[in-house]
């Protein structure tokens, strides 16, 4: 054999042996592929979602297959009823409303994929159709807010009357920054809710309500309370336009702080902002790789978030992500 032959030989071997070697790692390492099924593009917190989940699957190396309810529940059911068709290895989804999972996510556990909530809960009895959840807690941003209305009002006699725009109906979110709220204020007489309506969590919907309360109770409000920053931002809008000045006739609380809701601190027309991170991405990923590993997950992960009164929105701003 000649020298040449001899090294083509060589390299076509030594190749064989690093296919051979490569093998087994390679078939560890198959790509994961996630169905992740998001509740719409409905404010700016959801836009911030999305990209956080997007770009977390790409860093991540796992192929998303991601779909927008546009806010109804019967596109998402449909959307993870194709991703069990399509044999995805984990689902993923922001669950619009609390009920009415028990059907597909029983589709789900008889074709063994395994399901990861994030940002909203559901209600269901069965807790083994879903592996963990992921997301704030929501029933404690509402008591935060209760609480800074408390020491807000705290040398006022009162009666403290406050407008709710309240976010989609059904949804964990507003449900329970409703609840929360009202854990805080039922044993003070001097708080009412005299008006309380859904504005779906738009900017355009809390606007709109907003306008009818206006009308309804003018300067009787003393309290805005917002379930989002794109509602909150609405309803600033129409309470100008009705000759009510934010932040100042009236307390405007809002949650998410978002760069939106910032600005409108620092412009004096938010108070208060809740803050609710949609940065869940890097931790849906973490727990995906995690369940195909194999590996026990606590049945839910709690994000950690703040409170921000307007007086601090300028020295904070910058460091805002979303
Ligand atoms: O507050 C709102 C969004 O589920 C926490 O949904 C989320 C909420 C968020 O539309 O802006």
């Amino acid at each position: 054999m000649s020298p040449s032959r001899r090294t083509a030989l060589g390299a076509i071997l030594s190749s064989a042996l690093l296919l051979a070697v490569g093998a087994p790692a390679h078939a560890q390492d198959k790509q994961i592929t996630l169905g992740f099924a998001q509740v719409g593009a409905e404010s700016a917190w959801r836009t911030a979602n999305t990209i956080s989940v997007k770009s977390a699957a790409k860093d991540a190396g796992i192929n998303l297959k991601f779909s927008d309810a546009q806010q109804k529940q019967e596109n998402q059911i449909r959307a993870i009823r194709s991703y069990i068709a399509q044999k995805v290895d984990v689902i993923a989804f922001s669950p619009v409303v609390e009920s009415g999972w028990e059907p597909v996510l029983n589709e789900a556990k008889a074709a063994k994929i395994p399901v990861i909530l994030t940002d909203r809960n559901i209600d269901v009895q069965d807790k083994s159709l879903y592996v963990t959840m992921i997301g704030s807690d929501f029933l404690e941003e509402g008591r935060r807010a209760g609480h800074w209305l408390e020491d807000h009002y705290k040398n006022d006699p009162g009666p403290i009357n406050i407008a709710e725009l309240q976010g989609t109906v059904g949804s964990a979110p507003a449900n329970d920054r409703h609840a929360g709220l009202m854990e805080v204020i039922k044993n003070d007489p001097k708080f009412k809710i005299i008006a309380s309506q859904s504005g779906d969590f738009t900017l355009a919907g809390g606007k709109q309500v907003m306008e009818a309360f206006a009308k309804t109770y003018g300067k009787q409000i003393n309290v805005v309370y917002a379930h989002n920053d794109d509602m909150a931002l609405g309803a600033i809008q129409a309470m100008e336009e009705a000759g009510i000045q934010p932040g100042k006739d009236v307390s405007v609380v809002s949650f998410d702080a978002t760069k939106g809701g910032f600005e409108a601190m620092i412009a004096g027309k938010i108070n208060v902002d809740v803050e609710c991170s949609p940065l869940l991405g890097p931790q849906l990923m973490a727990a995906v790789k995690d369940v195909v590993a194999g590996k026990q997950l606590p049945k839910r992960i709690v994000t950690n978030e703040t409170v921000f009164p307007m007086s601090v929105a300028a020295q904070i701003l910058p460091q805002r992500k979303y």
